[in-house]
């Protein structure tokens, strides 16, 4: 264990000042709310500093075997909140500004959301950072430092509006510049004969630098690195060029450098976004390694030890051409045989899958990725042979064999990145169990044949820290003043709750929070949206990335059905309703942001309409982020995970829902249905088609025009879509999306309307019995503990990496 570094340092109320005078050159008459919360936020790091230091001396005393994830998203969100409660300085905190006449709370508004990453998978890797450092396993973070990351989303006149992020645009004071740690990116050039071998010579090189920022593990058990990089150029300024008046095109370098770093996926339907993109990939991964390998033979001197001593993680495929690199400097730089690094590599490395959609399993142009990159070339024919030759011997057929080839021989070659990743690890990993199950009969059915004990399973999770204590103190203290503290070092013990789940005081207690929850939540959306809305009507939620599989439409379709039943039967006892979307379309899906203004459109009319009486709200919140997510999770009553099944891998929302006490309405897809394992079939609310009868259904003559037809609720609402009742403005503006669902609803909207209908009435039902919504609601609490993101990182500790 670590002795306390804490011992002879300053508080922070003796820090604040001295910071504050000292490194931000403000006195406390002249500061101003962002001067303060820069000294706040450095006062809190130099505590940070003294554990990192600690741990890091720590790990290399002991020669403990250190993780690296790779990733080019890190969905980070703000940090301060988070590294004042993992060290226990939040009142520590707030009573040293108070001092001054400030409240925490409104400087913590004034940090940007750091949105390295476009949803699940990015924020994924933020919460195993947490975790990691938590559980206090040395690792590393390693991506990219986007200069404006994920875009800023805004609606006009109902329309997705794409502006950049501006994060950096008030520095960033949780980072450090290590511009030592600086690496040459090659591209392009030949590979030339050398010293009996060979060795490439890039065209063109860059320089990756280092900016690291520290993660703080619960109870500041650990500090750990999220180190992302920078590009700069070897040659930043032609100063002859310059000086002959060329001042822009004296630059032209440093631009190009930078046009690396600047955002978060490039749009890649030019063959120069593609290419970018495939830069980015290389550039990252190419700094990761080489940082990784050249700390390794420093310390300990013999690149063979490396899987004794690194185990390297690949999320997803972006950082796929690692496998190649790693090949690359083991067999160009170190000498060792081809045979011997293809050992190592493979030892070394873990890949995880996030998706089984075949539009996002990557694959580039060959001559594009051999033109940037000649040597992994020639390193990825090689790996191929002798995967075939594996494959040949163990007597896969020749349609088997096209299938494993990291080569896509269909039409245009293409470099295939899954079967990179696949090939060049020793566990591939699903998300959740039924990803898992189909990874192996669907994308990887041949590769699965070929190494049948590389794929197995680690079911995503999330971090407590963050999405529990930090966003609904709330609901913590209510659970502490129930069951004790021992949950908040071990989510397992939320289990106690279940033998106070029908407790009436409990019920209460936690429903207060709710609601105080959602009376926030409204006066925020108020201001946003000018919307009102009440706070005993059922928060329905519909929050995570704008995508067709995710099915944001059957609730907008379900949505415009209850607005007609509202009207045509206003004497029911309806159950007031508000329906809360919230999401990103990628700016090229056009269906996406077609269902983004659907949902501004529907909210138009209905909430203006006086006939509902107001028995129901449509809210579309425009920038969803995560720490809009922190803000509406805890005010949810309803969470909407209603995926066609089969297609969203995991879902992590769903944990974080569940969690703070909303019930799911959901599919058999991704986790939900693990959830609906540990809540028990009672607490939860299951609908539609499953995974297989999905299958089955796109491979049967599935006439979803017959459905619609069979169904009035169904086709009235469809209808009304189509014809323009929600945009008179434009009366066929939603045609095209509802012939869409008439044709071959891909996606089975028409097939789930039904169940999902009925379902969302047994919603209502229940909900008028407030008692028995509370216990199912405490159920929740206390069976999805095992969703904590700590669990799933043991799993790939002990499993995979070897570090437990
Ligand atoms: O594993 C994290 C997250 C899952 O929870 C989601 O179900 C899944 O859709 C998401 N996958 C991606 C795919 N991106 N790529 N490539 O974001 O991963």
């Amino acid at each position: 264990m670590s002795s306390s570094p804490d011992a002879q340092s300053p508080g922070i109320d003796d820090l604040i000042i001295d910071v504050l005078r000292h490194r931000v050159g403000k006195d406390e008459r002249a500061a101003k709310s962002h001067d303060w919360y820069t000294a706040a936020v450095l006062s809190l790091r130099d505590k940070v500093i003294d554990r990192w230091m600690e741990s890091t001396r720590r790990t290399y005393a002991q020669g403990d075997k250190r993780v690296y994830y790779l990733s080019l998203e890190f969905l980070i969100g703000r940090l301060l909140r988070d590294a004042l409660n993992n060290l226990s300085l939040t009142k520590d905190m707030s009573s040293a500004l108070k001092r001054y006449g400030l409240d925490l709370a409104v400087l913590e508004e004034l940090e940007p959301d750091a949105a390295l990453g476009n949803g699940g998978l990015g924020r994924l890797a933020a919460c195993f950072m947490e975790s990691l450092a938590s559980l206090d396993i040395p690792a590393y973070g390693y991506g990219i430092r986007y200069v404006n990351g994920m875009f800023r989303q805004r609606i006009d006149d109902g329309w997705q509006v794409e502006l950049p992020e501006t994060w950096l645009s008030h520095g960033n004071p949780w980072e450090f510049d290590r511009r030592e740690s600086a690496y040459r990116i090659g591209f392009g050039g030949e590979v030339v004969e050398a010293g009996g071998g060979v060795m490439w010579q890039p065209a063109e090189v860059i320089e990756a630098s280092a900016i690291d920022t520290p993660v703080v593990g619960w109870r500041g058990k650990r500090v750990n690195t999220l180190r992302l990089w920078t590009a700069h150029a070897l040659d930043p300024i032609k100063l002859d060029a310059f000086n002959a008046g060329d001042h822009v095109g004296a630059l032209e370098n440093e631009a190009r450098a930078d046009s690396l770093v600047r955002v978060l996926y490039p749009a890649d339907s030019s063959a120069a976004g593609q290419e970018l993109r495939l830069r980015q990939e290389y550039f990252f991964s190419s700094a990761s390694i080489q940082d990784i390998v050249r700390r390794h033979v420093q310390y300990e001197k013999d690149v063979m030890t490396l899987p004794d001593k690194v185990a390297i993680q690949l999320n997803d495929t972006h950082p796929a051409v690692s496998v190649a690199e790693l090949m690359r400097l083991l067999v160009d730089h170190h000498g060792l045989e081809f045979d011997s690094a293809w050992d190592v590599t493979k030892r070394t490395v873990g890949y995880t899958n996030h998706t089984l959609l075949p539009e996002a399993l990557e694959s580039w142009p060959l001559p594009l990725f051999e033109r940037l990159l000649p040597r992994h070339m020639q390193i990825i024919y090689a790996i191929n042979s002798r995967v075939l030759r594996d494959a040949r011997k163990a007597g896969l057929d020749d349609a088997a064999i096209a299938a494993i080839s990291l080569i896509d021989e269909g039409g245009d070659r293409r470099v295939r990145m899954a079967n990179l990743a696949f090939s060049g690890a020793h566990s591939v990993n699903g998300v959740a169990a039924l990803h898992t199950d189909l990874m192996k009969v669907t994308v990887f059915k041949d590769l699965h044949a070929l190494y049948p004990e590389r794929i197995n399973n680690k079911t995503n999770g999330v971090t407590p820290r963050r999405w529990l204590m930090q966003c609904n103190p709330g609901l913590t203290s209510v659970i502490r003043d129930a069951i004790g503290d021992a949950f908040l070092d071990d989510t397992g013990k939320l289990e106690d709750l279940n033998k106070l789940a029908a407790d009436r005081e409990l019920g209460e207690r936690i429903a207060e929070v709710k609601r105080s929850n959602k009376l926030a939540l409204a006066e925020h959306l108020t201001e946003l949206s000018g919307i009102r809305l009440d706070p005993d009507a059922l928060f329905d939620v519909h929050i995570k990335r704008i995508h067709e599989y995710k099915r944001q439409l059957l609730n907008l379709v379900e949505t415009v059905a209850l607005y007609d039943q509202i009207r045509s039967h206003p004497e029911k006892d309806w159950v007031p309703r508000v329906k809360i979307f919230g999401g990103k379309a990628a700016p090229s899906y056009h269906n996406a942001k077609l269902i983004i203004k659907l949902a501004n459109d529907i909210a138009r009319r209905v909430n203006l309409d006086p006939s509902v009486g107001g028995l129901l709200k449509v809210v579309f919140v425009p920038n969803y982020n995560v720490t809009l997510a922190e803000r509406i999770i805890p005010a949810s009553d309803l969470s909407e995970q209603i995926s066609t099944a089969g297609m969203e891998a995991s879902g992590t929302g769903n944990m974080k829902f569940a969690l703070n006490g909303a019930l799911t309405i959901g599919t058999l897809d991704g986790a939900n249905i693990e959830i609906k394992d540990r809540v028990g079939d009672e607490n939860i609310f299951i609908f539609g088609l499953t995974a297989d009868e999905v299958a089955a259904k796109r491979e049967e003559a599935y006439n979803p025009r017959e459905i619609i037809e069979g169904s009035r609720e169904l086709s009235q609402a469809m209808q009304a879509i189509a014809k323009g009742v929600f945009s008179p403005d434009d009366p066929t503006r939603y045609a095209g999306l509802m012939n869409g669902i008439y044709d071959h609803d891909w996606f089975m909207v028409a097939a789930d309307f039904d169940s999902y209908t009925d379902t969302q009435r047994a919603v209502d039902k229940l909900w008028i019995d407030q008692a028995a919504w509370r216990e199912k609601a405490i159920r929740n609490i206390a069976n999805v503990g095992w969703f904590s993101s700590d669990r799933t990182i043991s799993e790939y500790a002990k499993d995979i990496w070897g570090v437990m």
